[in-house]
């Protein structure tokens, strides 16, 4: 054999950098289906389902193209369990001239990778990742000139790399951002199109019932498994995406209704991070949909810089600042996570809400990450790296590069600004006007502190106060540092002791 090309969880792309030069006369595939990956946090069932599902659709594609694929089950008896377990078993068992690999999507990955080599005696070429628009390099060079990483300069320049949504050198509709237009509340909307499910085929039933009896205690549910498992179901929900949702995704953006959890969000995430889709053709598809007219600039404007700004902007700032990033804790924040948020039993509303879709559906929307369990645990002062664990159990889109930054940057703060000007923290009202959610609950929003009031009410003033050393100087904060300047004294003790309650019920692991 002449290569031997390994292809891990997130990598199922024909395109992938590791199959450039592939040819099935000499060259053979590595797959494996390991315990480690599985758990070193513990994945939401479906999300290993979903995973290991198209691993095994997309080893069938490989082997239709005349690939001969080492394909280890995870309940083969000689797994070895790990990444560099089946490394050393495949080279030994097949003896390839060299290993070819695309570089891995977290960081403890590739720091085993680069002991690849030595451990198997044998050549390992890891290859840069091309489906990505900024190498690590141009994002370190991007980075290395500016004293703030501010993400829509960063999404400016992709804009032009690619020219997407230009005229010539300017910015279509003449503006770069139509966020602005996209921070309305949302109606319930009957005649909103379904979302397209997909029937478990046997290679999927066969998973399923294999996560259910092997990780029986992992957090999740599997009834009602619908993601798409091969390349072509996922090109069928992007053609459903641009088609049904796209022009209306802009307005509700930022909104979140009990009732429809999805709105017009794309659930494209897990397609785009395994593998199946493109996320520039992705973006090129939504463009068309704008210049045939047929979906409007705010709405293509917005799901466009998600992606080549986001999602891009966050990878590099991972692999920047990795691995320190991992430990950032800018409020030294000490609390563990309590136990609803595995299992969705709390009386606020919207914390119940969102948590229970999560276990339900391995899924949550932008916002509803981090206004809503994101803004919580900022408030009550969780460890962000246990909250950063959390959010890469549970969601079935999550891998470090993109998970960590949202997590540990945008949502805690934890790098202290490094990546957003301010932290995301907000009290009830915020909940209250993007959402239906408190119309539901035991709590009352327009309660400021006592009993019934809504925790995040006496959070927030709490969260501001003893981290007024940390922020004061924020300029973007000097508003509500001057609001409660002006409190009297009598109502700043309120929320503190409001607060205060609230945290030793948390801490006494009371329900709350
Ligand atoms: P849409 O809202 O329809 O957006 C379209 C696409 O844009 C997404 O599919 C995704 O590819 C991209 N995108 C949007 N926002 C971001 C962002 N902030 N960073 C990167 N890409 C983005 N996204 C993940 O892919 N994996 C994660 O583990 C993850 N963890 C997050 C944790 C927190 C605390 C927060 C605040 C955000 C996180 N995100 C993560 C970003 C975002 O919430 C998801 O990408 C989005 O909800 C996926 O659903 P969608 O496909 O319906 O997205
Ligand atoms: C997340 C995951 C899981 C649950 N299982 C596997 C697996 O069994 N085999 C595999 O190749 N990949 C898996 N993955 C995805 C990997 O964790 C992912 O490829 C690395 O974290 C690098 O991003
Ligand atoms: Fe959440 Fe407060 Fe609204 Fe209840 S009242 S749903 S706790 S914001």
């Amino acid at each position: 054999m002449r290569n031997l090309i390994f292809i891990l969880g997130d990598q199922l792309s024909p395109d992938l950098s590791s199959l450039r030069d592939a040819d099935p006369a000499c060259d053979g595939i590595l797959m494996c289906e390991v315990m480690a990956e599985a758990t070193y946090v513990r994945h939401h069932k479906r999300k290993i389902a979903f995973i290991l599902s198209a691993m095994r659709h997309f080893a069938e594609e490989l082997e239709t193209a005349g690939f001969a694929v080492r394909y280890i089950r995870l309940d083969d008896p000689d797994n070895a369990g790990s990444f560099r377990g089946e490394l050393l078993r495949a080279v030994e068992a097949l003896a390839p001239q060299r290993v070819v690999v695309t570089e891995p999507g977290e960081w403890r990955v590739l720091d085993d990778m680069r002991g690849w080599s030595d451990a198997a005696r044998c050549p390992v070429e890891i290859r840069p990742d091309r489906r990505f628009l900024a190498t690590h390099e141009e994002f370190a060079a991007w980075a290395g000139t500016r004293r703030e990483l501010t993400m829509e300069f960063f999404y400016r320049e992709m804009r032009r790399k690619t020219g997407l949504l230009m005229d010539g050198d300017a910015p279509a509709g003449g503006r770069w951002n139509f966020d602005a237009e996209n921070r309305k509340p949302a109606q319930q909307d009957l005649l909103r199109p379904r979302r397209r499910q997909f029937s478990p085929d046997a290679i999927t039933r066969d998973v399923l019932s294999l996560v259910e009896d092997r990780f029986a205690d992992h957090i999740g549910r599997l009834e009602g498994f619908g993601f798409a498992v091969t390349r072509a179901d996922a090109e069928t929900l992007l053609d459903d995406f641009i088609a049904d949702f796209l022009p209306a995704f802009g307005e509700t953006q930022d909104a979140m209704l009990t009732s429809d959890p999805n709105l017009n969000h794309a659930l494209l995430s897990f397609y785009i991070n395994i593998g199946f889709l493109d996320p520039l053709a992705v973006c090129r598809a939504a463009e068309r949909a704008y210049l045939e007219g047929y979906a409007p600039l705010n709405a293509v404007e917005g799901f466009i810089r998600q992606i080549i700004g986001w999602r891009e902007y966050m990878r590099g700032i991972y692999w920047l600042k990795m691995p320190d990033y991992a430990e950032s804790n800018f409020f030294e924040a000490k609390r563990p996570l309590p136990d609803f948020f595995w299992t969705a039993e709390t009386d606020m509303a919207c914390l119940r809400t969102v948590i229970r879709d999560t276990i339900d559906t391995a899924y949550a929307h932008h916002i509803q990450r981090l206004m809503i369990t994101g803004n919580f645990a900022l408030l009550a002062g969780l460890a962000p790296h246990a909250v950063h664990e959390w959010y890469l159990e549970v969601y079935a889109d999550a891998y470090e590069w993109v998970e960590m930054p949202n997590v540990i940057g945008m949502s805690q703060f934890a790098d202290g600004g490094l990546l957003g000007s301010k932290p995301y923290a907000a009290s009830g009202n915020y909940i209250s006007k993007m959402s239906d959610y408190c119309t539901g609950c035991r709590y009352d929003v327009k309660k400021k502190t006592g009993e019934g009031a809504c925790p995040f009410n006496a959070l927030y003033w709490d969260f501001l106060d003893r981290n007024r050393e940390r922020l004061s100087r924020n300029r973007r904060l000097a508003q509500p540092y001057a609001t409660w300047s002006r409190m009297s004294d009598a109502q700043r003790q309120d929320f503190r002791a409001s607060a205060r309650r609230f945290l030793q019920k948390l801490d006494a692991a009371e329900r709350v």
